[in-house]
C-alpha cells in the first residue's frame, strides 16, 4: 500500500505469492461511507486477472508445496493464521469500518472473535478422515478417500467481509483446497490488508490464496465461470446468488450460498418483555440492519402488541446514530450509495401500502447526528404480511411489526415467505419454544437471543436464503470429494466378463 498524490492510499492486490496491479492498470475508487468521500484506489481486475489468479491457485493446488504438506502441518498454518489476526485485529478492524461504515464496537468484537474460526478449523484439519468400507465382493479391499474438491471461488459481500472471507477459508484451507478471493467492489481494503499482515506473514506458499478485486460482473463472472475453480462458495443478494448458482451449474461446479433473509423475531405473551424488547431493537438495528439475519418482521402476539410497541419505541429512539469510529455511537451510516437508495425506497413503499410509520422514516441528516448515507430507525405498525415491506429484503434499519394471534398463525405468518435464515422466538415456554422451532422453516432459531453465531454451529438458509451450511465441523464438507478405491485380490481381479485366450482351449 503506497500514498498516491492524489492522497488516496493505493493498493496492489495479491496473485500468485505477489503484489500486483491489474493486467489493464485500471483501478477503482473505494469510499468511506462515514464521509462519502474515497480514501483510497483499488486494482479492478477483469478476466485476464482472474484467469492469473486461478492459474496459480491450480498450480498450488495440483503439485505445490500445500499439496504435498501434511494434513496436521495445515492445521499449524491455520493456527498461525489465527494468531496473526489476533496481533492485527485492532488495526483490521478499523480498515473494516472505514470501509463498510459498521460500528467500531461491532468490528472489533467481529474480528477478535474472527481467529477462533482458524483455530477450530486448523483443529479439524488432520481430522479429516476417509473410511475402510465392507464391500458385497469377495477378496476386495474397498476404502474411502475424502481429498480437497480443488480451486475454491470466493466471493464476498460488503457487510463483514473478513469475517465472510473466513467462514469459506478456513474449512477451505483446512480441506486443503486453494482459494481465488473477490472481495466486493465496495470493500476490498481489509481483504488487502489481511493478506499483508496475516496470509504473507504466516508463509502459505505462492498462489494458496489468491485475491481478485473488482466488479460483480467484470470479475466474478470469470471466476464463477472458470473451468479450473471446482467450487464456488458466495455470500450476496439471492438475485446475484441465482445467477452465480446457474453460471456455475453450466460446467458442473459445485456451489454454497449464503443470500438474503426476511427472518421473523416472533415475541409471546409469555417472554420477559425487557430482555425481548432489546432482542428485537438489536435484531434489527445492529449493523444498521444490513446483515442477512436482521430480524425485520416483529410477529407480537395482539394482546401485549400495544404495550410492546411502545416500549420498544421508547428504547428504539434513544438510538445513538454518529462516527462509526466512536465506541459511543449505535446506529452508523448504511454503506453503499445504492443501498441507501434502496432502504429509503423500501420507506416510501411501505407508506404507500398503508403500514404506520410510528419511528423514523426518512434520512438523519447532521441534526440528528446522522450525515450523508444516514436513514432514522424507522418502525411501521399495521404491517400485513403480504406487503412488499414484509416480503422483500430492505438491509436496513426498518422494521415490520405485525400482530398475530397464537402459535399456529404465528409459524404460518413465519414461513409465509420466499426466504427461511434467521428466526427468533421469546417465550418462557419450554413446550412452546421446542414447538416453533420445530415449525419455522429457516437455517436458525433463536429463541430467547438473537443474532448469536459461533464457528461451531452451521449457518445457512432454507429456501430461496441458501444452499448449504457454513461453520461447524460439517461445513469442511462443502470443500471435500469422495474417492472410492478398489483393490482386488481375487482371482482375475473377480471380474465376471474374463476374456477367454487362446491358451484356455
Ligand atoms: O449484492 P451482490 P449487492 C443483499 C441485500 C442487498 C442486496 C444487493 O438485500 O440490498 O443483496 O446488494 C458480487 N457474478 N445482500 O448488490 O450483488 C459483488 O461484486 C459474480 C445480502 O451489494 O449480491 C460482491 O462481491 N459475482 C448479503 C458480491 O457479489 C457477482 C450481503 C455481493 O454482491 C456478480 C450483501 C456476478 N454477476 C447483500 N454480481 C448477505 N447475505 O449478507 C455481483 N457480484
Amino acid at each position: 500500500m503506497q500514498d498516491a498524490p492524489t492522497g488516496l492510499k493505493t493498493f496492489q492486490t495479491y496473485i500468485d505469492g505477489k503484489w500486483v496491479d491489474s493486467v489493464s492498470g485500471k483501478r477503482l475508487l473505494t469510499s468511506d461511507p462515514y464521509t462519502g468521500k474515497p480514501w483510497a484506489e483499488i486494482p479492478e481486475c477483469e478476466a485476464a486477472d482472474v484467469n492469473n489468479a486461478v492459474e496459480a491457485a491450480y498450480r498450488a493446488f495440483d503439485n505445490g508445496p500445500w499439496a504435498r504438506m501434511t494434513q496436521t502441518a495445515r492445521g499449524r498454518v491455520l493456527r498461525k493464521i489465527a494468531d496473526l489476526i489476533e496481533k492485527n485485529a485492532n488495526y483490521l478492524a478499523e480498515i473494516e469500518v472505514r470501509d463498510n461504515g459498521k460500528l467500531i464496537s461491532e468490528m472489533s468484537a467481529q474480528l477478535k472473535y474472527l481467529p477462533e474460526w482458524y483455530y477450530y478449523y486448523g483443529g479439524l484439519a488432520d481430522k479429516i478422515q476417509g473410511s475402510v468400507v465392507p464391500v458385497d465382493k469377495p477378496d476386495h479391499f474397498t476404502y474411502i478417500l475424502r481429498e480437497p474438491i480443488g480451486v475454491c471461488g470466493m466471493i464476498i459481500p460488503w457487510n463483514s467481509p473478513l469475517l465472510l472471507t473466513g467462514w469459506k477459508l478456513a474449512p477451505a484451507l483446512a480441506a486443503g483446497c486453494t482459494a481465488v478471493i473477490k472481495p466486493s467492489e465496495y470493500t476490498s481494503a481489509s481483504l488487502l490488508e489481511f493478506m499483508r499482515l496475516v496470509i504473507e506473514e504466516a508463509d502459505l506458499p505462492p498462489g494458496v490464496v489468491n485475491v481478485v478485486t473488482g466488479y460483480g460482473q467484470a470479475a466474478g463472472e470469470p471466476l464463477v465461470t472458470h473451468p479450473k475453480v471446482s467450487k464456488v462458495a458466495f455470500t450476496g443478494g439471492s438475485l446475484t446468488g441465482s445467477r452465480v448458482a446457474s453460471l456455475a451449474g453450466q460446467t458442473f461446479k459445485k456451489v454454497s450460498l449464503e443470500l438474503g433473509g426476511k427472518s421473523p423475531n416472533i415475541v409471546f405473551d409469555d417472554c420477559i418483555m425487557e430482555d425481548a424488547v432489546s432482542g428485537a431493537i438489536s435484531g434489527i438495528f445492529a449493523a444498521t440492519g444490513q446483515t442477512c439475519i436482521a430480524g425485520s418482521r416483529l410477529l407480537v402476539q395482539e394482546n401485549i402488541h400495544d404495550e410492546f410497541v411502545e416500549k420498544l419505541i421508547d428504547m428504539a429512539k434513544t438510538a445513538k446514530l454518529g462516527n462509526p469510529m466512536s465506541f459511543e455511537t449505535q446506529v452508523g451510516p448504511v454503506t453503499t450509495p445504492p443501498q441507501y437508495e434502496k432502504i429509503l425506497g423500501y420507506i416510501d413503499i411501505a407508506k404507500g401500502e398503508g403500514a404506520n410509520c410510528v419511528l423514523g422514516g426518512g434520512p438523519a441528516g447532521a441534526d440528528m447526528g446522522g450525515g450523508k448515507y444516514f436513514v432514522q430507525p424507522t418502525v411501521f405498525t399495521g404491517v400485513d404480511n403480504k406487503m412488499r415491506i414484509a416480503q422483500e429484503e430492505v438491509f436496513g434499519p426498518v422494521l415490520s411489526v405485525i400482530k398475530f394471534k397464537d402459535e399456529d398463525d404465528a409459524a404460518a405468518i413465519a414461513n409465509d415467505v420466499m426466504y427461511g435464515l434467521g428466526s427468533g422466538v421469546w417465550t418462557q415456554s419450554i413446550k412452546r419454544a421446542t414447538t416453533m422451532a420445530q415449525r419455522i422453516r429457516a437455517g436458525t432459531v433463536w429463541v430467547n437471543t438473537y443474532r448469536a453465531v459461533s464457528f461451531t454451529m452451521p449457518f445457512g438458509g432454507y429456501k430461496s436464503s441458501g444452499l448449504g451450511r457454513e461453520n461447524g465441523q460439517d461445513a469442511i464438507n462443502e470443500y471435500l470429494q469422495t474417492k472410492s478405491v478398489w483393490i482386488s485380490n481375487a482371482p482375475g481381479g473377480g471380474n465376471p466378463f474374463v476374456m477367454k485366450t487362446a491358451a484356455d482351449d
